[in-house]
């Protein structure tokens, strides 16, 4: 039996419930399929950390990470500690450090579910969403002057090299190859941002030259945003930048039925780094401490970490228990139209996982 060291950071709101809810069950997989065993360690990272220490996480926490084989994340951010300081303090230090250059979202409707669109099920809102996670519009460049003059001046800049564009866009392109997918979409603005996302177009049209078997468009953000909406099933895989795929993938789990469904994992494809995994949601203040946190998305980071390292079946298995329990449509949180807690929806999936 293999076992595998994993680096656990609950942080704040729902985070630390929806991530006990992950490691029961996948436990629980590794009960049944009796491969594997997760070594956990926890660390008290996040807002209630910062209040005490001045700092999201140690001056260490990085070399403390690299050690794990995985990092599972619950959620970053409190009304007590400034958002761009939380986000700066933890997420985006461990994305960047750790070269976590893909963020993949899945976007899928789940069996039993009703999205908020007529007449598109899980046949048609089936898609991945592949974001650039290191630079772009969240490179970081930027300063204030003249603060709190009548003439401030806020500049942010957005930053794209050609070794970070490419490498996000040839990794959907191999994902599309490798996962049964047939189209790659690129998301574009490059009508008003004439330098970047020019850019973006020209590498995206040169590596697409390589994939003559796979179908290519692209359309502006904007476009696609309705597009989404519209006709989802024309998506397979979607490659876009930092922030537009950030907004994109909220609308995906829109798509979805609730935002307490799309996971996303973080990955260094040369493996030299841990990969991150964490639900797309945030720590959501309005529903932390009522026990009601739909886990679903937690639990599916967890099976895309079972992914990662390398079982597949477990992975699979968790799957389809989470699928069954949301075909059934009996055991369901709040989000979802239900009346059950996080700890019934959870026990609901070990269970159906335990008898499949
Ligand atoms: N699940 C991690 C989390 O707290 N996400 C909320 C968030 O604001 N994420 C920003 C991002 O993914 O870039």
């Amino acid at each position: 039996m293999q076992t595998y060291e994993i680096a656990v950071i609950g942080g704040d709101g729902i985070g630390p419930d929806v991530i006990a809810a992950g490691k029961q069950v996948l436990d629980a997989a590794g009960d049944v399929t009796g491969s594997y065993r997760l070594n956990y360690t926890d660390f008290p990272w996040g807002c209630e950390y910062y209040l005490q220490h001045d700092r999201m996480m140690p001056a260490d926490a990085l070399q403390t990470l690299e050690q794990f084989q995985a990092i599972y994340l619950g959620a970053v951010g409190y009304p007590t500690v400034p958002d761009h300081v939380s986000l700066w303090g933890l997420l985006l230090p461990i994305r960047k450090a750790f070269r976590q250059y893909v963020n993949l979202r899945p976007i899928k409707l789940l069996r039993g579910i009703d999205g908020p669109l007529r007449g598109k099920g899980p046949e048609e809102v089936d898609f991945v969403c592949v974001r650039e996670n290191t630079e772009g519009e969240y490179s970081g460049v930027g300063g204030r002057v003249h603060v709190g003059t009548d003439h401030e001046v806020a500049l942010q800049s957005i930053v794209f090299t050609r070794r970070a564009v490419e490498r996000i866009i040839r990794y959907a392109f191999d994902y599309a190859q490798s996962h049964g997918r047939t189209g790659v979409t690129s998301i574009t603005k490059s009508n008003a941002m004439q330098y970047n996302m020019v850019f973006w177009d020209e590498v995206f049209e040169q590596v697409a030259q390589d994939y003559p078997g796979i179908a290519t468009s692209k359309y502006h953000v904007d476009a696609a945003a309705a597009r989404f909406v519209t006709h989802p099933e024309s998506f397979d895989v979607v490659v876009a930048s930092n922030l537009f795929a950030d907004i994109l993938t909220d609308l995906g789990g829109a798509l979805q039925g609730s935002l307490g469904l799309p996971p996303s994992a973080n990955i260094d494809p040369t493996r030299r780094y841990p990969a991150m995994f964490e639900p797309v949601h945030g720590s959501a203040p309005d529903v932390h401490g009522q026990n009601i946190a739909n886990p679903l998305a937690a639990i599916w980071a967890g099976a895309m970490l079972l992914d990662f390292l390398g079982e597949e079946e477990a992975g699979q298995l968790v799957m389809d228990a989470m699928e069954a329990v949301t075909a059934s449509g009996e055991v369901r949180t709040p989000d979802l139209g239900g009346a059950a807690t996080t700890q019934e929806v959870t026990e609901a999936v070990v269970t159906t996982l335990q008898n499949i």
